[in-house]
């Protein structure tokens, strides 16, 4: 089984993202049979979509966990549906600022993950990590990025499944040891 792990690079002039923090400890040498490879995807409308189905070509994995941070959040969220929409107030890395802008305008307005969302968030919360399902990853390039993985993988028939994960910001509540561990968790679990 083979595992494609994305982070982002930071944005919103923020010098870290939790999630590339995350992706960088996590031990991918751990996982027995499970191989996993990961890369860092831009933080841009424009770019990210691309760059996310070459990765998916060329990787060609049986699961794609997308990892991004989310600054409000307390918790660790397991994203449920990805929206055919993009806006934005304070623009991505390139300046881009999409004021209601749909994605792809042959497309369903919006893709369910294809994973069980509340078993994963449950096997989190059996460990300590709090975690909760969520029915909304924002309108910013994460669910732009997430859009695009659940419509290639749609639109080319591909048995590919995918989900994304948004993790708090780093603090002491929230230090890497602990996303780690809780991205180590949901690995284990999919290999069930
Ligand atoms: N979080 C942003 C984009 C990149 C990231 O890590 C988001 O929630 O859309």
């Amino acid at each position: 089984m083979r595992i494609l792990l994305t982070e982002f690079e930071p944005f919103g002039g923020d010098n870290i993202n939790s999630s590339q923090e995350t992706v960088r400890a996590v031990d991918c040498g751990e996982f027995g049979d499970i191989e996993i490879v990961t890369d860092i995807l831009p933080v841009s409308f424009n770019r990210v979509g691309k760059a996310l189905c070459r990765l998916i070509d060329e990787k060609d994995p049986d699961v794609v966990i997308m990892l991004g941070q989310s600054g409000l959040s307390h918790c660790i969220k397991i994203e449920r549906v990805a929206l055919n929409l993009m806006d934005s107030v304070n623009g991505d890395n390139d300046g881009y600022t999409p004021d209601e802008e749909t994605i792809c305008l042959d497309a369903p307005p919006a893709y369910f993950t294809q994973l069980p969302v509340k078993k994963l968030r449950d096997c989190l919360i059996q460990s300590g990590i709090p975690a909760k399902t969520s029915s909304s990853a924002g309108l910013y390039v994460c669910n732009r990025t997430y859009f695009a993985a659940l419509h290639h993988i749609a639109s080319t028939g591909r048995r590919t499944k995918s989900v994304f994960i948004h993790l708090p910001k780093i603090s002491a509540e929230w230090p890497t040891e602990r996303m780690k561990t809780a991205i180590e968790k949901v690995i284990t679990m999919l290999k069930l």
